[in-house]
């Protein structure tokens, strides 16, 4: 058994309480550096009684405050844990993504002001009472709901991921951003509550022989449209979704009405959900022609790419943090595959050379974020921290090697290779890449 005295880590600079900015990071850098100094002088002045338990704080003798009341915050501490844009993409103000920190996340569930966005065209908050749910196509009787009507309706709830099909997608070209929160946070998880499509589409009489295709409409200005394969609607995994992780939807992820695809890239999770179709054959909408298309080494594109295939990234230690001591960590991160369970995942300390299993935390759900840990004592010297996930189907998440003899050099969508983090001698863990 490693000693199991942590070693200490600190957190990448801009998880740290300082002023915004770039001035700002740096000094919330050297504030980091020096309060790392005044930890290490701590421990020296335990043996001769630490003030922060000799001292009674204010909070152990005045009176606390009487409630919080209202829709609860976060502790004020916990303030630069934030959703953030990518420093690495040009973006208009509308057409959009702010990542999810996902080193700064435990187990699976992302909370609902950490969930990712992406918006194609901006957000909105749409007035329920006025939004309305079609059912239209290879159908007996076409429908319309209300919100009153669907939130009456038989609901279940499933814990799954969503990633966009973009995520990682700068690493195709080895810009390394600098964190995990811009390499891989374009991915979250939550509970979803609400009708499976299956049910509604049998209440409107869709004709499930010639109805092979579903065509998925948003009510936002993108009017994104995603067509979605009938087979995946009849298993009753795809949801007419209005909750998330205990609530109503956020504006940005939805409100109050989104398809929960689960296992299937971000974009056909069409969030304003005003309408669906069914078709006979798949649609071919511009949202499916021309983005999260694949150019394949042969120069031909691969259109309706859907499953997120089993992918794994180690979140701590990562990039942008710093391991202060040598000493015991424990590597955790996150493995999910679109095609059911996450069977196991292994890490390596030397770049892939040597695998160890890392321990699963339960619950295991299918399509849904699994979180692992693995033991490690760093002995000071250069490492390179990598996680390979392996689904119950048997697939095994591949190195950039194994990725780019398949799908060549040309593709910016569904990068699921091994995400690689290497750490300096003197502790800084940066984004590599290797194989
Ligand atoms: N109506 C609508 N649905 C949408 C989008 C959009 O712009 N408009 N973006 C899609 C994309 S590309 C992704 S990755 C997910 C993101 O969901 P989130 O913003 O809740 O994270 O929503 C999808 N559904
Ligand atoms: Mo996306």
């Amino acid at each position: 058994m490693p000693p199991m005295i942590p070693g200490r880590l600190r957190k990448a600079p801009e998880n740290f309480l300082a002023p915004q900015g770039r001035r700002g990071f740096l000094r919330g850098a050297l504030a980091a550096a020096a309060s790392g100094m005044a930890v290490a002088g701590a421990r020296a002045q335990v043996a001769d009684g630490d003030p922060n338990i000799l001292n009674l704080p204010t909070h152990s003798t005045g009176l606390g405050q009487p409630l919080a009341e209202g829709y609860g915050k976060p502790s004020q501490f916990e303030g630069n844990v934030q959703r953030r844009r990518s420093p690495g993409l040009t973006q208009t103000t509308q057409a959009s993504v702010s990542f999810a920190p996902l080193q700064s996340m435990f187990g699976i569930v992302t909370p609902s002001g950490l969930h990712f966005e992406r918006h194609h065209q901006g957000w909105w908050d749409v007035d329920p009472s006025k939004h309305r749910f079609m059912i239209n196509g290879l159908v007996k009787s076409p429908k319309v709901f209300t919100m009153d009507e669907l939130m009456r309706l038989p609901a279940v709830s499933r814990f799954h991921f969503i990633e966009c099909g973009a995520n990682t997608g700068m690493e195709w070209g080895n810009v390394a951003v600098p964190t995990c929160q811009y390499t891989h946070g374009m991915l979250s998880c939550s509970e979803f509550t609400g009708v499976p499509l299956v049910t509604l589409l049998e209440m409107a009489g869709a004709d499930f022989s010639k109805g092979q295709f579903v065509l998925a409409e948003g009510a936002d200005g993108s009017s994104m449209t995603r067509t979605i394969p009938m087979s995946m609607i009849r298993s009753g995994e795809v949801l007419v979704a209005y909750g998330q992780n205990g609530e109503m939807l956020r504006p940005e992820n939805g409100y109050p009405l989104r398809l929960v695809v689960p296992g299937v890239q971000g974009v056909s999770w069409v969030k304003y959900l005003r309408r669906v179709e069914v078709g006979d054959q798949p649609y071919a909408t511009k949202d499916e022609t021309v983005h999260y298309v694949d150019l394949m080494p042969d120069g031909m594109h691969r259109q309706y790419t859907s499953i997120q295939e089993c992918k794994s990234v180690v979140t701590t230690p990562s990039g942008g943090q710093m391991l202060l001591d040598r000493g015991f960590y424990s590597i955790t991160g996150l493995a999910w595959s679109g095609r059911g369970k996450v069977r196991r995942v292994d890490v390596s300390v030397d770049g892939g050379r040597n695998w160890r299993a890392a321990k699963l935390e339960t619950p295991v759900l299918s399509k849904c974020l699994t979180r692992f840990s693995c033991d490690w004592v760093w002995d000071g010297q250069p490492a390179i921290i990598q996680s390979r996930a392996v689904d119950e189907t048997g697939y095994v998440q591949p190195n950039y090697r194994q990725l780019r003899a398949v799908r060549g050099k040309g593709s910016i969508y569904h990068n699921n290779a091994i995400q690689s983090w290497g750490v300096e001698a003197n502790g800084e863990v940066k984004n590599v890449q290797v194989g």
